[in-house]
């Protein structure tokens, strides 16, 4: 290395930097992205040399991590299917057992987070399976490899940079950054960004080990959520019932006042309450001024829910609302209290890659705005359905299922073929997504 530097308030500032001739990996697109990255390392990102070539020497790019973050699954699981696996029978039965083992050593951290400790314990148990299953791929080739090449180069190098900081700080070393291939580590599977800026010590020994400690792993995943505006008053919502000829328009995302929902008729599902100390449970009010929104993951057939603060800070560790969902049931369920949604529209799955790409061009040509048509159902392609859906008078719930492939589709055909009794020419199919459906009622998953 060669290194010209100047004291620029104190700091030394290199002004040029040569990086070294690292061995090659083998991937000459790999290579010239380490020289580029270790210059912008040292040179922008005021890294230590020593650091940023200890740390990328002797790398190659990870074959199965490529592979991971280049596919493009055909199948889309359901919601239902993911939770019924995440939020297992054994899984609630270990987070009660870690639950009671914990507590004492978490009282603290649980006071002062706001945070009580079975939603950290629930993120814990669905991350690694309560540290089970925390990855043990080395992490700086795995975000090296996401940086070099794909779609996720601009997270792969801030990741990197975060590494190289807690190198320098010692806060790990070098053989301790284990994890996902998505360069997630420890019991809950930290990102090295989130780990500099969120973890905490859970057990006053000095040191902020996610990796090996379950107390600071948890306690720095209690710091999370109120750093994501976990609110210690609020819980994170309920399962809800609605009542029929409900106003679907409604599903808009918008947080209003419990009292506003239930002057509409809608119903708390599950019983709220916070165990005691003997373990039985408090029965606390709901404020009327609990501000939450409808959310029906599955459209209207499905589990309906009213959602606050609390989701949406759970939703920053993963936003997949069937990952928070998880979260939350599991959490609940661990505290003893609440139930599990089992109404699941079964017969109206999500769509994969081919039939998403087949509806946001059929919304595409309708004139609604998806974005790319490119088999991803994102909040764009939902909102887009949803746009569609009430323009024809349906619930807009935006489910990007095979039901509203069948509806989108038959509409279209018959717009092609003629104006003339379009009905006739290719009737739609009976759709849930009907406000006045009167089909077979969902199929109940059992837990
Ligand atoms: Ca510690």
């Amino acid at each position: 290395m060669a290194v010209v530097t100047a004291s620029l308030a104190g700091a030394q500032v290199p002004l040029s930097y040569v990086p070294p001739a690292f061995l090659t990996s083998g991937t000459p697109e790999f290579d010239a992205w380490r020289t580029a990255f270790a210059s912008k390392a040292v040179l922008v990102g005021n890294k230590a040399p020593t650091i940023v070539e200890a740390t990328l020497a002797n790398i190659s790019p990870n074959p199965d991590v490529k592979r991971l973050n280049e596919s493009q699954p055909e199948f889309v699981r359901p919601i239902w299917s993911y939770m019924t696996s995440a939020v297992s029978l054994s899984r609630i039965e270990v987070g009660r057992i870690e639950f009671e083992k914990r507590k004492e050593a978490l009282k603290i951290s649980t006071a002062q987070s706001g945070v009580p400790l079975e939603f950290a314990i629930a993120i814990w148990g669905v991350e690694s399976s309560y540290g089970a299953n925390k990855g043990d791929l080395d992490v700086v080739r795995s975000l090296a490899t996401l940086a070099y090449t794909g779609r996720r180069t601009g997270l792969g190098e801030a990741e990197l940079l975060a590494v190289f900081d807690i190198l320098a700080r010692g806060e790990a070393t070098r053989a301790d950054l284990v994890g996902s291939w998505a360069g997630a580590m420890g019991h809950t599977q930290f990102m090295p960004s989130s780990f500099l800026d969120r973890a905490v010590d859970g057990d006053g020994d000095g040191k902020r080990d996610i990796w090996s400690n379950p107390i600071d792993a948890l306690a720095s995943t209690q710091n999370y959520l109120t750093r994501a505006g976990w609110r210690s008053d609020e819980k994170w919502g309920s399962e809800v019932t609605v009542p029929p000829q409900f106003d679907w328009n409604l599903l808009d995302g918008v947080m209003r006042p419990l009292s506003f929902w239930r002057g509409l008729g809608i119903e708390l599902a599950t019983t709220i309450s916070t165990p005691n100390e003997a373990g039985g449970a408090i029965r606390v009010p709901e404020s009327d001024n609990w501000q939450v929104r409808l959310l029906a993951p599955a459209g209207v057939r499905g589990a309906i829910f009213l959602v606050g603060t609390n989701y949406n800070a759970i939703r920053a560790y993963n936003a997949a609302d069937a990952y928070a969902l998880s979260v939350a049931l599991l959490g609940d369920q661990i505290a003893g209290r609440g139930t599990l949604p089992t109404t699941w529209p079964l017969d109206n799955p999500p769509l994969g890659r081919t039939g998403t790409t087949e509806i946001q061009t059929l919304l595409l040509g309708s004139g609604f705005d998806v974005g790319i048509a490119d088999g991803q159902a994102g909040p764009r392609t939902r909102a887009a359905l949803q746009a569609y859906q009430k323009a024809k008078g349906l619930a807009p719930d935006g489910y990007v299922s095979v039901q509203a492939l069948e509806m989108v589709r038959a509409e279209v055909n018959a717009n092609t073929i003629g104006k003339a009794e379009p009905s006739k020419l290719n009737p739609p199919p009976p759709s849930a997504m009907d406000p006045n459906y009167k089909g077979p009622p969902p199929v109940k998953v059992t837990w």
